[in-house]
C-alpha cells in the first residue's frame, strides 16, 4: 500500500466542499493545477482533494498499455500520475461519463483499482464500473463498453509478462468503442506525464469490491460487476451455443483448457464446463493467482509446456488450448498438432461463414500484423474481401472494424479476434476452433473416425498452399547492443537495391514498415526492418514494445510453398535455409552475445 500513504503523504491537499452540486464539467484542455486552490467538487456530494505530484520519467505507452516492474507501479502517485495524466489528456469530455475497470488478477490489482476509483471520482466521472475482486479480462473489458456504452475503461494487466512483487505489472486504457487507445491519446497521455504537478482525489473510503452491488457516494457511484456476464451475453451473439454443446458432450470428444493461473479461470469454467457442459477439470489452472503460481502466463510452445506435453500424449484430447495472463491470446493445438497462429486466423476465415452463425453473411474484410504470416492474404483473395496490413498491436484493428471493413483479424503473437469487440479474444478463438470442429463432424455417427484439428488444417494446406511461419525472441537483449544491431540491419537495407542476393533468396524490397490508417489517414512509422523476396518469402526483425527491461529482439520468417510433397513438414526444417540468411545478415549473434533464442514459435 506504499501507493496510498503516497497519495497521503502530500502536503498540499485541500478539501473542497462537498456541495449539492451537479457535476461540473472542466474546461477543455488539460488541467494544470496550482497550490493551494480549494477544487469544487467534481461530483455533487463528493469532495476531493488537490494532492501534489512530481513527474515520473518514462510513462511511455508501449504496444499495449504501460507496463514497468510491479515495485515501479508501487511507488508514491506512480500509477495515480499515469491515470491522472490519461483523464487530464480527454479532457472535459469525462464528466459525468461510467468508467470500466478491471484487471488479470494480478498482484497489486486490488490496490491499484481503490487508487483508480478515487481519481475517477475526484476527476467527474459519474460511475465506475468494476470486475468483481478487480478481476476483468481484456476481451471482456471490451464488451462490457460495447454493452454498456461506456466512455472507456482501464484494464490493469501487464498481459503475458509475468506477474508479482517482482515481476510486471501494466495499466491499459480502452476508448468508447472498446478498442485499445488509439496513438492519438497515448502519445497525449506521455506528455502529460512529463509535466503532471497535481492529482485529483476523491476523498471516499474503499469500497469492497468482493461483493457484486452498487455502493454510492453523493451522486457517485461504483457497480461491482460479475466479471463474465457481459462477455458470456456478447459470445452467445456469435457462436451457436446448443449447437456446441451438442458436440462437446460427444463422448468420443475431449479437450483441454490452460488458463495458466490466470484472467481466464473464471471464463473457460462459465464457458466451457458450464454452458458447454465439457467435464469438470477440462479447465486446468483454472484460479487467478497473483504470481500466476510463479509461472510466465505466455501461450506458446514454451511458456505453456505442460499442455504441449499432454497434447502429444498418446492419449491426448482432440483440443487443447491455453490463453495468457489477461485472456486476450490463445494457443490452439490438437492431438500431436500445432496451430500457428497465423495459419489459425486464415482458416477460421476460411471457416467462418459455413461454421459461426455470426458470419454466416461473409465477411466484410480481414486484417493482420505484418509479421504475421500471409495465409491469410490467400483466403481473403479467395473469398474477394478487402484485405489489410497493419503495424504490430491491436490498437491499428479499431479503425477498420469500425469502419465495418473488417470482420475477423489476427497476430501472429497468438491473437485472434473479430468485430464482435475491439480486442483479441483467446475463449472466442477457441469457440471458433469449437465451431469448425462441430461443423465437420456433423454427420460422422458415434464411434466414426471425428474429424481433427490435424484434419483442417490439412484441407487447408492442400487448397491454398502453406506458409510456414516461424517467430525467434530474444528477450531481454542489452539495450544497446540490441539498437546497434537494428542500426546494423538499417544499413544493410540501405546498401542492397532489388536484386542483391541473400543466400539462395533475391531480394525484391527491404524498408522499415510504414502505415497509413485507411480511415483516418494517421501515419505510424518504423514499425519492422523488413526484407522481403521474390519467391514471397519474408525477414522481419522487431524491437519489442511491451518488455519492462532491457530489449526484446524479434525475428520473423516466412516462407511459402505449394509443393504436395512439403505440406506436413515440421516449419523449422523447411525454414532452416532462410533463418541462417536472417542470422547472417543480421549479425545478431555478434551483436547480442545470444547464441539461441529464449522462445521460438
Ligand atoms: C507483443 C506482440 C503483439 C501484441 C502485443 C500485445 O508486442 O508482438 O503482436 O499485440 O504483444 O499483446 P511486442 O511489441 O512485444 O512485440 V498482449 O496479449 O501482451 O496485450
Ligand atoms: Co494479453
Amino acid at each position: 500500500m506504499q501507493l496510498r500513504s503516497g497519495l497521503q503523504q502530500a502536503t498540499s491537499s485541500r478539501i473542497s466542499s462537498a456541495g449539492a452540486r451537479a457535476a461540473i464539467a472542466r474546461p477543455a484542455g488539460p488541467k494544470r493545477f496550482s497550490k493551494g486552490v480549494v477544487m469544487a467538487a467534481a461530483v455533487a456530494g463528493v469532495a476531493v482533494k488537490e494532492v501534489a505530484t512530481t513527474p515520473y520519467d518514462g510513462q511511455k505507452t508501449g504496444t499495449s498499455g504501460l507496463r514497468k516492474k510491479t515495485r515501479d507501479f508501487m511507488k508514491p502517485n506512480y500509477l495515480a500520475n499515469w491515470v491522472q495524466s490519461l483523464f487530464n489528456a480527454l479532457g472535459s469530455e469525462v464528466a459525468g461519463e461510467t468508467l470500466g475497470l478491471g484487471g488479470d488478477g494480478r498482484y497489486f490489482g486490488v490496490e491499484a483499482a481503490q487508487i483508480i476509483i478515487k481519481l475517477a471520482a475526484g476527476n467527474g466521472f459519474a460511475k465506475v464500473v468494476v470486475g468483481r475482486d478487480a478481476l476483468m479480462a481484456t476481451p471482456a473489458m471490451s464488451a462490457v463498453i460495447r454493452r454498456r456504452k461506456l466512455y472507456g475503461g482501464l484494464i490493469m494487466s501487464a498481459s503475458h509478462n509475468p506477474g508479482g512483487p517482482d515481476n510486471d505489472f501494466g495499466i491499459k486504457f480502452n476508448y468508447k468503442a472498446g478498442e485499445p487507445a488509439p496513438e492519438k491519446i497515448t502519445d497525449k497521455i506521455y506528455a502529460e506525464t512529463q509535466t503532471i504537478s497535481g492529482l485529483r482525489v476523491a476523498d471516499i473510503p474503499d469500497v469492497d469490491l468482493s461483493k457484486v452491488g452498487t455502493t454510492r457516494f453523493g451522486s457517485f457511484e461504483v457497480e461491482v460487476v460479475d466479471p463474465v456476464a457481459d462477455y458470456l451475453a456478447t459470445l452467445k451473439e456469435v457462436f451457436d451455443f446448443p449447437a456446441l454443446r451438442a458436440f462437446v458432450s460427444r463422448p468420443d470428444f475431449t479437450m483441454t483448457f490452460d488458463s495458466m493461473h490466470a484472467i481466464t479461470g473464471p471464463y473457460a469454467k462459465a464457458i466451457f464446463e458450464g454452458e458447454l457442459g465439457a467435464a469438470a477439470g477440462t479447465v486446468v489452472n483454472g484460479v487467478p493467482l497473483p504470481d500466476f503460481g510463479g509461472g510466465h502466463p505466455d501461450p506458446n510452445l514454451t511458456y505453456a509446456h505442460d499442455l504441449v506435453e499432454t497434447m502429444w500424449a498418446a492419449d491426448a484430447p482432440a483440443l487443447g488450448a491455453a490463453s495468457d495472463g489477461d485472456g486476450d491470446r490463445n494457443m490452439v493445438l490438437g492431438a500431436r498438432h500445432f496451430v500457428s497462429p497465423s495459419d489459425s486466423v486464415a482458416m477460421i476465415a476460411a471457416n467462418a461463414a459455413d461454421c459461426i452463425p455470426y458470419f454466416k453473411g461473409g465477411l466484410k474484410g480481414v486484417a493482420r500484423s505484418m509479421p504475421t504470416g500471409a495465409a491469410l492474404d490467400r483466403v481473403a483473395a479467395k473469398l474477394k474481401v478487402p484485405f489489410f496490413e497493419t503495424p504490430t498491436g491491436w490498437k491499428f484493428f479499431g479503425n477498420l472494424m469500425d469502419a465495418g471493413k473488417c470482420s475477423i483479424c489476427g497476430e501472429e503473437s497468438f491473437g485472434t479476434g473479430a468485430d464482435h469487440i475491439r480486442e483479441k479474444d483467446g475463449i472466442f478463438a477457441v469457440l471458433c476452433w469449437l465451431s469448425i470442429l462441430a461443423h465437420k463432424n456433423k454427420g460422422v455417427p458415434a464411434g466414426g473416425k471425428l474429424v481433427t484439428v490435424a484434419d483442417v488444417a490439412s484441407e487447408f494446406w492442400s487448397e491454398y498452399g502453406r506458409n510456414f511461419f516461424s517467430r525467434y525472441d530474444y528477450e531481454e537483449c542489452d539495450s544497446a547492443a540490441a539498437g546497434r544491431m537494428v542500426d546494423h540491419v538499417r544499413s544493410v537495407i540501405a546498401a542492397s537495391p532489388p536484386g542483391t542476393k541473400f543466400g539462395a533468396f533475391t531480394l525484391a524490397a527491404a524498408d522499415d514498415f510504414a502505415y497509413t490508417d485507411p480511415i483516418d489517414g494517421s501515419v505510424a512509422k518504423g514499425q519492422g526492418l523488413r526484407f522481403v523476396f521474390d519467391d514471397g518469402s519474408r525477414i522481419i526483425f522487431r524491437l519489442s514494445g511491451t518488455g519492462s527491461s532491457g530489449a526484446t529482439i524479434r525475428l520473423y520468417i516466412e516462407q511459402y510453398t505449394d509443393d504436395k510433397a512439403r505440406l506436413q513438414e515440421d516449419a523449422q526444417v523447411a525454414l532452416k535455409d532462410i533463418i541462417n540468411v536472417a542470422l547472417e545478415l543480421s549479425k545478431l549473434k555478434e551483436f547480442t552475445g545470444r547464441e539461441k533464442p529464449t522462445v521460438i514459435t
